[in-house]
C-alpha cells in the first residue's frame, strides 16, 4: 500500500481490534529510510541506513505510538489526555490531542525542555505546567494522576504507544526487504525511557526478524548501563535525561534475547555525531536522536562492527526542535557590503 494511507490503515492487520475505527491521523509514519553513503564512509560501513524520524508530523518518531494511544483514549470516551516529558512526547501529545478535540495535559522538568518541543505544545493549547524536578519525579506525579482516573496517560508505560511503536520496524524491513534480502544485522538508537527499543524490538520479532538491537544512552544519564538508578541525570541530550527508565526491563530484554547491547556515550560523541549526519548527510537531527550514530561509530572505530555489516540508525527527532545545541555558531558576524565581490571574498566562491 502506498505510504500515503494513513500509518494505523496500513499495518491493520497488526494493529487493530475488530471493527476498531482510527478517526485521527496527522500523517505520521512514512519516514525516509536514507543510504548513508558518505558518513559510512567515514565510519568505516559500507550499509549504514539513517531511518528519518523527523518526519513526522511532530517531528519525532513519538507520533506512531501517539496516534494509537489518543485514537483508542478518544474511542474510549476520555476528555483528556496527559503526559510527563523530556518534550517530544508532550510535543505529540498536544497535537494528537488536539486533532481529537481532547484536553491535553504536560507535566514537564523545569528549565530542561528544548525550545522548540516546548512550542509546539504550547501552539496546540495543551495545559503547560513546569514542575520542581527531573522527567523520572514529573513522570511518577503524571501516574498518579491516571490512576486517579482523572485523564489518560499518554507515556509509553500506555501500552497503546509501544504496539503503535513497533512500526517504526516494519517499515524498516519493508524498505530493506529487496535492499538487503532480510532483515538488518543491528539497529541502533538511543535509550531514554527506553520504550522505543522496547518497541522496536517487539515489531522485529512480530516479523520473524532479529536484528542486534544495539541502545545508547547519554553518560550522564545512563542508569542501565550503570545497573542503578541516576538520580540526577545530565546530557545535553535532554530528550533522554532520564534516570528511572520506565520500561528497563523491555529494554534488558531487547537487548539480550537479539545479542544486542546498551552502552553510554559522551555529550561530546553525541554533538560530534549530530555534526556529522548534518555535514555529510544533509540530514538535521536533534542531539539525542544522534546518540545511536556516535554509538555506532564508537564501535566501528573500535573493531566491534564489520565493515560489510548493515546497520540501521533511527534518527528520533528533528534537528529543528532544540536550536539552542545545533552545531554551528553564527557568532558576531558583522556585516558586510551587500555586493557580489564582499560576498565572493566572505564566502571563499
Ligand atoms: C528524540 O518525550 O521520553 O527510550 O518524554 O525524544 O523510548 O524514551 C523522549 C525520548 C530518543 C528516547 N530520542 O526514547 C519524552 C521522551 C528522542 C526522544 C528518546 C526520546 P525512549
Amino acid at each position: 500500500m502506498p505510504a500515503a494511507t494513513p500509518l494505523l490503515e496500513r499495518y491493520r492487520d497488526r494493529l487493530a481490534r475488530p471493527g476498531e475505527k482510527f478517526p485521527v491521523s496527522l500523517g505520521e509514519g512514512g519516514t525516509p529510510l536514507v543510504h548513508a553513503q558518505r558518513l559510512g564512509e567515514a565510519i568505516g560501513l559500507d550499509r549504514l541506513y539513517l531511518k528519518f524520524e523527523g518526519t513526522n508530523p511532530t517531528g519525532s518518531f513519538k507520533d506512531r505510538g501517539m496516534v494509537l494511544a489518543v485514537n483508542r483514549a478518544l474511542g474510549s470516551g476520555a476528555r483528556m489526555v496527559i503526559c510527563a516529558s523530556t518534550g517530544n512526547t508532550s510535543a505529540s501529545a498536544a497535537a494528537y490531542a488536539a486533532a481529537a478535540g481532547l484536553a491535553c495535559g504536560v507535566v514537564l522538568p523545569a528549565g530542561k525542555v528544548a525550545r522548540g518541543k516546548l512550542a509546539q505544545a504550547l501552539a496546540a493549547g495543551a495545559r503547560l505546567v513546569m514542575v520542581d524536578g527531573n522527567f523520572d519525579a514529573a513522570l511518577d506525579a503524571v501516574r498518579a494522576l491516571g490512576e486517579s482516573g482523572d485523564a489518560v496517560v499518554v507515556n509509553s508505560i500506555n501500552p497503546d504507544r509501544l504496539e503503535g511503536q513497533q512500526t517504526v520496524a516494519w517499515e524498516i524491513a519493508d524498505a530493506l526487504d529487496g535492499a538487503l534480502n532480510g532483515a538488518p544485522d543491528a539497529v541502533a538508537l538511543p535509550v531514554g525511557n527506553a520504550g522505543n527499543i522496547t518497541a522496536a524490538w517487539r515489531g522485529f520479532v512480530a516479523i520473524g526478524q532479529r536484528p542486534r538491537m544495539l541502545g545508547f544512552q547519554a553518560a550522564g544519564a545512563a542508569p542501565i548501563v550503570n545497573g542503578a538508578l541516576v538520580p540526577e541525570p545530565e546530557t545535553v541530550a535532554t530528550a533522554i535525561r532520564i534516570g528511572n527508565p520506565a520500561s528497563w526491563e523491555g529494554a534488558t530484554a531487547a537487548r539480550d534475547e537479539s545479542g544486542g547491547l546498551i552502552e553510554s556515550v559522551t555529550d561530546d560523541q553525541i554533538l560530534a555525531a549530530q555534526g556529522d549526519v548534518a555535514r555529510l548527510e544533509g540530514i538535521f537531527c536533534e542531539p539525542a536522536s544522534a546518540a545511536g550514530v556516535a554509538g555506532v561509530r564508537m564501535l566501528a572505530e573500535a573493531g566491534r562492527l564489520d565493515r560489510s555489516s548493515s546497520v540501521v540508525c533511527i534518527l528520533t527527532g528533528h534537528g529543528l526542535k532544540d536550536p539552542d545545541t545545533a552545531p554551528g555558531e553564527l557568532g558576531d558576524l558583522a556585516p558586510i557590503p551587500a555586493t557580489a565581490d564582499a560576498i565572493r571574498d566572505a564566502i571563499g566562491a
